[in-house]
């Protein structure tokens, strides 16, 4: 078997975040996030549950890392918890909090695992959350970049690579526009404001975290949805335009060119948010590398009767089943797999936005894994892996500036709303017992890994 080949030097990690892995709530003084909150709510998440166990990392870190060390991984990606550090999400400094951190890294470095630290990954501290909005209210970015610069100054001497933002759509759409997310709410208006001020607390910490270690190396992870139009009818092109500037171009034309894109900013009116004189120049601060979370391209019509957009992104129903529809494989949250749409994505990068220094920060893919005789055989996610790695290490060759790639996730864990209905890991995890059982794709990543170079 070949396998898709990279560089050398390239790094291959996993990645997760702390509310979907670490548990312990309220532990060593951790204060309570907006997920701690919506996730006790009824209703929010599927079957009821919640993270409050999740997969126990924050009492066994060791499990993981020993795991990561045995799939030959050498990065992971991993969250902060704000509110471990800052309980009331500002002011009093939790040490405990940050020890466990310290901690972390400090079992990383040994075992030869570069640690790629996320500081916001959706868990707003509740009490922020109260006094001025979480990310809705402006006051946040700069809470925000107080609370980065606690961060770096307690671990820049051991981690170098810090990421400021997870996703800022999703955190603006999901949990201020769409509901599905914490902290709930339906506000178009409120949608924009988040998605501002995430960039803005981007900027001010981007400029901290360089003053508390000057050898750090700091970006942002944005998702990046291609979308496609539905029909060539130019009613549809343009549709897919402004939809393509909502999902994507917002976030990189503000970070990579100082300016949100048009149409869409003058389509949004009224529901612009306030943008101060400085603002632009503070997010497109110059960053040492981009973060790409890519699952899938969708497609988008013209629809009118769409507030702001008139663009509406069709959806493959979730039926919680991978299915093949038109001939094209989907996972079983409704995510076709389609590498082709990825390539196409790095490469516009690269002729879009200057080729920035690239990780793949999140790239993975939910199946129906079952575990039989003490094994997980998921060929689907191999396919999909072997697809999209390939893609990568094709963009590369091509002159992509891509130097690592982060599979979601190490192991399955809690997904948000989906509670732990859905799998992306390379490693399954038995939910009631803890127990870790490296699936099959696991073994294929560790022979991926294991055959750079090897191939002339
Ligand atoms: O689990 C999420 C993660 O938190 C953010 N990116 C997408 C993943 C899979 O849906």
């Amino acid at each position: 078997m070949t396998y898709p080949q990279f560089p050398p030097n390239f790094l291959f990690g996993t990645a997760t975040s702390a509310f979907q892995i670490e548990g312990s709530p309220a532990a060593d003084g951790k204060g309570k996030s907006i997920w701690d909150v919506f996730t006790h709510t009824p209703g929010k998440v599927r079957n009821g549950e919640n993270a409050d166990i999740a997969c126990d990392t924050y009492l066994n870190s060791e499990r993981d890392l020993t795991l990561m060390a045995e799939l030959g991984l050498n990065a992971y990606r991993f969250s902060v918890s704000w509110s471990r550090v800052l309980p009331k999400g500002r002011g009093q400094v939790n040490q405990r909090g940050l020890d466990y951190y310290r901690r972390l890294v400090d079992l990383l470095l040994p075992r030869n695992i570069t640690p790629f630290i996320t500081l916001f990954h959706w868990d707003t501290p509740q009490a922020l959350q109260e006094l001025c909005g979480g990310f809705a209210g402006r006051d946040m970015a700069n809470y925000f970049a107080d609370y980065s610069e606690v961060v770096v100054k307690a671990l820049g001497d051991r981690a170098k690579n810090w990421i400021t933002l997870n996703e800022p759509w999703e955190h603006s759409a999901f949990g201020h526009l769409l509901g599905d997310h914490a902290p709930g709410h339906h506000n178009p208006w409120e949608y924009f404001r988040a998605a501002h001020y995430q960039l803005l607390g981007h900027g001010l910490a981007l400029e901290r975290i360089r003053a508390a270690s000057p050898d750090a190396h700091v970006g942002l992870t944005l998702s990046l949805t291609p979308i496609y139009p539905s029909t060539s009818n130019p009613k549809d092109l343009a549709a897919a335009k402004v939809a393509n500037q909502f999902f994507n171009d917002f976030f990189l034309d503000a970070v990579f060119k100082g300016k949100y894109p048009n149409p869409l900013w003058k389509q949004i009116g009224i529901a612009r948010p306030k943008v101060g004189a400085d603002d632009m120049k503070i997010i497109s601060r110059p960053i040492d590398f981009l973060g790409v979370n890519y699952y899938s391209r969708e497609f988008a019509r013209a629809a009118w009767y769409v507030p702001f957009l008139r663009a509406w992104v069709d959806e493959v129903q979730v039926n919680d089943r991978e299915q093949i529809i038109n001939g094209q494989q989907y996972t079983n949250f409704g995510r076709e797999v389609y590498a082709p749409a990825f390539y196409e994505t790095l490469i516009h990068l690269k002729n879009e936005y200057g080729n920035p220094r690239m990780y793949i920060t999140e790239n993975g893919a939910s199946f129906t894994d079952v575990l039989e005789n003490g094994k997980v055989h998921d060929p689907l996610r191999i396919a999909f892996l072997e697809s999209y790695m390939e893609a990568a290490a094709q963009a590369i060759r091509d002159g992509v500036n891509l130097h690592g790639y982060f599979i979601w996730s190490l192991m399955d864990n809690f997904e948000w709303r989906e509670g732990f209905s859905k799998r992306f890991g390379l490693v399954y995890v038995d939910h009631a017992t803890q127990e870790r059982i490296i699936k099959d794709s696991g073994y294929w990543v560790a022979e991926m890994i294991r055959t750079q170079g090897c191939v002339k």
